[in-house]
């Protein structure tokens, strides 16, 4: 039974070279986990607090000293000595201490480092962590999440040169994960080289290593996408195909979404989507609508009439109380989930739970600020994901989390989840 013997946290950078925070947990049996949390730019509104100073002479206001102070000092003598049969005690011990809805007083950064490094302890020395954390909340993984790989990058991750966040490419024909990263890798050598040939920008990487080239439109970042597909030699929607994340909260101003020089009501941003379905091989649609747009995603989601993932992302903040909304309205029928969103593993698998009642498909996220800490590739084959999205095939903070899968492919066997709305794979 784990006992606590000691939590200490440290102040560390993300890949952004911004504050964030590593917790390390130390038990009674002399096992020690530490883990690092993430952290989002484009960020939900209802996703729980990041803990930041706020001291403008330091990082710009946004260190993390108080969110460490809070891990060595009050979460720390609370904890000490005391004894969690199941990471779910201890993270109901968190949200008591914290005490606010949002984790808005201790900080969802301190927490949830605190709940990861003591599942990280918990785990040290009796199985590796994709088995502990699937033990720990009864799931039973018999496959990889597929992984949706960042190729082109716009709005927040990359300063806006094109109004949609992320194009991804999908390596649907890849049996194991060692074939899809190759295949990925093969087309984004492709993108990369044409894009220096056009626009003169190769090298350039966005905060998740995606090329941010300056389309005009998105629908030429897709379409470039499509051919970077097929100048690799794979067949778009056969063997490789798209997701896109619109990230639509944050062009949607004034109850408009601003998509380049249009201003379009819901309905024109309904339409353009569909015409986005019509036209391309688009299997994932994240964030097409607003995160505040309630009234018009079961509109969505029923006229995209499951041709492709429905997924929300800020709509639905891995919080199971946003989750079981959407369920209710119909508004999606895919988690995107982030835990630090949510601040606990045990909330984040109630969000889970919720969706795959519903019959949803899930999709693990990585934030666009990360560590080299490679846990999210042990939860999301803990949990059973049907697909995992880190970033692209660049930047260490992105690979450490590829080359755990590959770690895990190889020790378990594992294949590439397959995802059928059916549920039968
Ligand atoms: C998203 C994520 C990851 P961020 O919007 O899905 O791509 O971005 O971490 O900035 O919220
Ligand atoms: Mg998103």
């Amino acid at each position: 039974m784990p006992t606590i013997a000691d939590l200490g946290g440290l102040e560390i950078l993300d890949s952004r070279g911004r504050p964030t925070v590593l917790a390390r947990c130390t038990l009674a049996s002399g096992a020690v986990g530490s883990a690092s949390v993430p952290s989002g730019a484009s960020t939900g509104r209802a996703e729980a607090l990041e803990l930041r100073d706020g001291d403008p002479e330091r990082y710009r206001g946004l260190g993390c000293r108080k969110a460490v102070s809070h891990l060595r000092g009050e979460l720390r003598e609370a904890l000490k000595g005391q004894t969690f049969e199941h990471q779910c005690e201890l993270d109901r011990a968190l949200i008591a201490l914290d005490g606010t809805d949002g984790k808005a007083r201790l900080g969802a950064n301190a927490i949830l480092a605190a709940s990861l490094a003591f599942a990280r302890a918990a785990a040290e020395g009796n199985s590796p962590l994709y088995r502990h954390l699937a033990e720990a909340f009864g799931h039973e993984p018999i496959t990889l999440p597929r992984p949706t790989v960042n190729l082109f990058s716009g709005g927040k991750h990359a300063g806006g040169q094109v109004d949609i966040q992320d194009v991804l490419l999908i390596p649907e024909a890849a049996t194991t994960m060692d074939e899809a990263l190759a295949t990925v890798y093969d087309i984004y050598q492709h993108a990369a080289e044409r894009a220096g040939e056009r626009y003169g920008v190769r090298a350039l990487v966005a905060d998740e290593g995606g090329l941010a080239p300056p389309f005009p439109t998105a629908e030429a970042m897709i379409e470039e996408a499509l051919e970077a597909i097929s100048a690799a030699g794979y067949t778009p929607g056969e063997e490789v195909a798209l997701a896109v994340d619109v990230a639509s909260s944050h062009f949607f101003q004034g109850g408009l979404y601003r998509l380049g020089e249009e201003a379009l009501e819901a309905q024109g941003m309904i339409e353009r989507l569909l015409g986005w379905l019509d036209a391309y091989p688009i299997r994932s649609i994240e964030d097409g609508l607003a995160e505040d747009d309630w009234d018009h995603w079961p509109e969505l989601r029923e006229r995209v009439g499951g041709r492709a993932l429905v997924l929300g992302d800020d709509l639905l903040c891995s919080n199971p109380r946003r989750v079981d909304r959407a369920l209710k309205t119909g508004a999606t029928d895919a988690l995107l989930l982030k835990v630090n969103q949510i601040g606990t593993l045990t909330e984040a698998d109630r969000a889970l739970k919720l969706a795959r009642s519903a019959g949803w498909a899930v999709t693990v996220s990585a934030r666009s600020g990360e560590t080299e800490d490679d846990w999210l590739a042990d939860l999301a084959t803990g949990w059973d994901g049907d697909f995992i999205k880190i970033g692209s095939l660049t930047r260490s903070e992105r690979l450490a989390k590829y080359n755990r899968l590959r770690a895990i492919e190889e020790e378990t066997g594992f294949a590439l989840a397959r995802w059928h709305r059916d549920g039968n794979p």
